[in-house]
């Protein structure tokens, strides 16, 4: 598996997107009118994320970033009456526009992706794509949990993982074993248009809540002075699972800074170059994170030489494949928080 830049891919995003956005309402624009004069915003966005997720399987080194991606979009527009063909017919001319503008290798790469991807959405057998999978088995009140943060009742949901420290379950295993698995199946649950947007916004709200909650009742060990920076890569909205990281590790006596969601590389060089933290944490919940994490690696490394702290990567877009993190260059990586813990 070799990685390759995606460059020359980056330069051809705009006008690949016109070009396919003008052809599918060329061909579909009776069907899409319904859309209004948003819906060429949104179908020309659509294409901005489809060569996303291609930059990052070209980055990546392996078409199964896309291919992924593209069953976990053939289940999503079946879940909204989108027929699959627009789907297909966008990829074709995708591959169309591209293969004039790239030279070479990059095409040949481009070109064998997508076509891999086509066959699979043709596939009727290929399966769908699930992004996150839990790992360990649940604690006991995980369904009453994640029932209670789609109806928005933040005190049962509180109350649940109350119940399960009361019985012993430490802040990691609670964060791990009741609130990741819930957030997951809000995942799969949008994905299939069985819960709408604002439910997953209120059910990652209260989750937020309940993490503070939880941290006020978790146990604490003395302070090991050391100091880690917790942040995820520009880009990357995805920050309920980091908060849980940097919470564990303040329960191992470590001081922790959080940074949260969509930190700018540049601002992140400086603060990890003012704070100079023992280790720092990145996180990566979509492909196209990865790319984003080694270039901020790479920029962490020059900028700060002999100063740069040990870095440790994680996220949804890590777990997937076996060692994908490791195109990030970080030193290390764990699944999740209970991971993490054992690594320390
Ligand atoms: C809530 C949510 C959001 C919220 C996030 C709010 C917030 N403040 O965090 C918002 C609304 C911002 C959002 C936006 C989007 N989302 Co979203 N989101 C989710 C959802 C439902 C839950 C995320 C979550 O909290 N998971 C629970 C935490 C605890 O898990 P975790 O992040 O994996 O973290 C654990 C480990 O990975 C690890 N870890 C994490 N970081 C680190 C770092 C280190 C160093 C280490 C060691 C370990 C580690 O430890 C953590 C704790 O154990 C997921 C579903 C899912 N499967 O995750 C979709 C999901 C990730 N989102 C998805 C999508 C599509 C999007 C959007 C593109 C939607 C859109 N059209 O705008 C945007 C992209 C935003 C961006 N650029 O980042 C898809 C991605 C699918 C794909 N094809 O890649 C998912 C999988 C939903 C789905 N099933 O379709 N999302």
């Amino acid at each position: 598996m070799t990685t390759a830049s995606s460059e020359p891919l980056q330069s051809q995003c705009e006008p690949c997107a016109s070009y396919v956005t003008d052809a599918i309402y060329a061909k579909y624009g009776d069907a899409l009118a319904r859309f209004g004069a948003h819906g060429r915003q949104v179908c020309r966005q659509d294409v901005l994320h489809h060569l996303d997720y291609l930059a990052s399987a070209l980055f990546l080194g392996s078409p199964k970033p896309f291919v992924q991606y593209v069953l976990w979009l053939r289940d999503v527009l079946a879940a909204r009456s989108v027929p699959v063909a627009h789907l297909d017919y966008s990829l074709e001319l995708m591959a169309a526009f591209l293969g004039d503008k790239l030279a070479d290798e990059s095409c040949v790469r481009l070109r064998k992706t997508i076509a891999e991807a086509r066959a699979s959405l043709a596939d009727d057998n290929a399966g769908t794509a699930q992004y996150g999978m839990t790992r360990r088995a649940p604690l006991a009140q995980v369904h009453t949990y994640q029932l209670s943060i789609l109806q928005g009742q933040r005190h049962a949901a509180m109350a649940c993982v109350h119940e399960a420290m009361d019985a012993g379950a430490s802040l990691a295993q609670v964060s791990v074993q009741i609130i990741q698995p819930a957030m997951y199946e809000v995942g799969n649950l949008w994905q299939k248009n069985r819960v709408t947007v604002s439910q997953e916004h209120l059910a990652s709200a209260i989750s937020q809540n309940v993490l503070v909650s939880a941290y006020l009742k978790a146990t604490f060990l003395p302070a090991v002075e050391k100091l880690a920076v917790f942040a995820c890569v520009e880009g990357n909205h995805h920050a309920l699972g980091l908060r849980m990281l940097s919470d564990v590790f303040e329960t191992q006596g470590w001081d922790a800074a959080y940074l949260g969601g969509d930190v700018p590389t540049h601002d992140l060089v400086r603060d990890v170059d003012a704070r100079r933290p023992q280790l720092l944490a990145l996180s990566a919940s979509l492909p196209q994170h990865l790319n984003t994490a080694r270039q901020t690696i790479d920029t962490l490394r020059v900028e700060l030489g002999q100063a740069c702290p040990e870095i440790w990567i994680g996220g949804l877009a890590t777990l997937g494949e076996v060692a994908i993190w490791r195109h990030t260059k970080a030193d290390s990586w764990s699944a999740d928080a209970l991971h993490a813990l054992e690594q320390l």
